[in-house]
């Protein structure tokens, strides 16, 4: 109760505090915090949102985004020299600079293509996922969506990065087989020693975020990867941030 209340007070102060009347591009993240994001965004009414268009970022969003009554639009409709006013949404775990463990739901590659078109990313994640560093609280690895033919290959390159049992994530039940994610792909866990900060000094046998971002996206069959890191919506003024400005 406690953890679905905070997450609703943060998603109400988030909307409140970036959701401007003026404003008519809009993303939609995935999980059960940018549900509430959707609730305070409809709750404004149709004076406000009817001059608005949501992006969503697979197919949970789109259902959120239409089963609230508001204008829906896709991603790849956006004008490459436009960017979206603002957009919302979760995180599996944030650390002391605003990087983010993104994917728990599996929908980090639409996730971070919306986060990098918006002019404002904002996070919305309740108090049990803030921590001095990734992977502290959030502990069941770096989601990675791969090529299902090369998951043995990004295993093995894992492996030899010192990731601790990475694992292809399996099917739910009524699913045989792995996750199947919404672009048609699987998902790797790969867990790691919590990341130091980028600010921090460098320890034998721990990687920075950065580091071993760069150094994952480089692997073939890797098609996005769930740390959302580099440039913060400051540094990236007007767009292409994947660090979120703000967090909640
Ligand atoms: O998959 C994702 O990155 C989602 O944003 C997700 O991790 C956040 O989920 P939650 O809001 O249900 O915790």
């Amino acid at each position: 109760k406690l953890i679905e209340t905070s997450k609703r007070l943060a998603a109400f102060q988030a909307v409140k505090d970036y959701l401007l009347p003026i404003y008519t591009h809009i993303g939609i993240g995935s999980g059960s915090t940018v549900v509430y994001v959707v609730e305070a965004i409809a709750a404004l009414g149709p004076s406000v949102t009817s001059g608005m268009t949501f992006y969503p970022t697979g197919a949970q969003s789109e259902e959120l985004i239409e089963a609230a009554g508001l204008n829906l639009q896709y991603i790849n409709k956006l004008p490459p020299n436009k960017f979206l006013d603002v957009a919302f949404d979760g995180a599996d775990e944030v650390d002391g600079e605003l990087n983010l463990i993104k994917g728990g739901g599996a929908c980090l590659w639409q996730e971070k293509i919306v986060a990098t078109a918006a002019k404002q990313f904002v996070c919305v994640a309740d108090f049990r996922k803030l921590s001095e560093r990734l992977g502290t609280s959030w502990t069941k690895g770096i989601p990675i969506e791969v090529l299902p033919m090369a998951a043995p290959r990004v295993l093995g390159e894992l492996k030899a990065m010192g990731s601790l049992e990475p694992k292809i994530r399996p099917g739910l039940p009524g699913k045989a087989g792995a996750i199947v994610t919404d672009n048609g792909l699987w998902i790797i866990d790969a867990p790691f020693k919590p990341l130091r900060l980028n600010g921090e000094e460098s320890k034998e046998g721990e990687w920075k975020v950065d580091e071993l971002a760069d150094r994952l996206i480089k692997i073939p069959g890797i098609a996005e990867i769930g740390l959302f890191y580099g440039k913060n919506g400051l540094q990236a003024q007007g767009g292409g941030a994947q660090k979120p400005i703000a967090a909640y």
